[in-house]
């Protein structure tokens, strides 16, 4: 449905992809550059978080892109005239990316080898499963049940990932040190709180009379759900990849012999 959007509207969502663009940016560039810092036996984390934003830097110009040639302005106004805005970038984007984050915490744990490829098949399955049924309820029009429908079929395979991370992935905490066991405990919250905004932003366009409103809660409840989810979430997986390599004893090649770790 072709909506009509004030100015400040517009630009509300045009501001959020922006800023969307530059925190994965700055995200890409700032795993590269402290990747050293991290033992090599636990780089493979932070090198998953540096594939995950820089995927979505390229994502979020492209559904920048798309919300531009959206729209026309006529009449200090935004009217939804222009190609159809493609909701797909953000799918295409979370099938990529929402494995490859779920990798990252597991790979960070270092669990027996079996027990890791488990567990990344299962997840990988679940978040592809979860994506994939989401999609074609995004898409149907605001007022139809096959969104409700889609949501619910989504929601299995969400419910599941919850399952493995909270009750499964539990009981190989007790293995971890005192300080990763904290931060993973804050991790597994963050996902809970950060994943948990996806579900309520699909659900806007059925809840909300005003599908002018919906829609821009939606595109910046996404937006800002994706800049929590992606780098602040691989933020604190580098601090348990650093956690963990001063647990090793590692201390970067430069820095060896300078006396403390201080250094920028
Ligand atoms: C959908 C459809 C409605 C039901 C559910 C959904 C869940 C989406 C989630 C997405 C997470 C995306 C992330 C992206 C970050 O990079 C598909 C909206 C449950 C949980 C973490």
């Amino acid at each position: 449905m072709d909506i009509t959007l004030s100015e400040n509207q517009y630009n509300l969502v045009y501001n959020s992809l922006s800023f969307v663009i530059a925190s994965m940016g700055a995200a890409l560039l700032f795993f590269l550059l402290v990747r050293n810092r991290v033992a090599p036996q636990h780089r493979m984390a932070v090198t998953l978080s540096t594939l995950v934003v820089g995927i979505a830097l390229y994502h979020y110009v492209r559904i920048f892109g798309s919300w531009n040639d959206a729209f026309s302005y006529t009449n200090r106004k935004f009217v939804q005239d222009g190609r159809p805005f493609n909701e797909g970038y953000r799918y295409v984007d979370w099938l990529l990316t929402v494995p490859l984050l779920l990798a990252e915490l597991v790979v960070v744990l270092k669990l027996a080898k079996v027990k890791t490829r488990s567990l990344l098949v299962r997840l990988s399955i679940a978040a592809v499963a979860m994506i994939a049924l989401g999609y074609p309820g995004e898409i149907a029009a605001s007022d139809s049940s096959a969104r409700t429908i889609w949501a619910v079929a989504s929601t299995v395979p969400f419910l599941y990932i919850l399952f493995v991370l909270f009750v499964e992935l539990g009981r190989s905490l007790d293995r971890q040190s005192d300080g990763v066991r904290k931060l993973l405990d804050v991790l597994r919250y963050i996902i809970l709180a950060t994943w948990g905004v996806y579900p309520v932003a699909y659900m806007l366009p059925s809840l909300m009379d005003n599908q002018a409103n919906a829609e821009v809660a939606r595109q910046v409840m996404y937006s800002l759900g994706d800049v929590l989810a992606k780098p602040l979430f691989g933020l604190l997986v580098l601090a348990i990849a650093l956690a963990k390599s001063r647990e090793d004893g590692y201390v970067e090649a430069g820095l060896v012999g300078a006396g403390s770790s201080d250094h920028a």
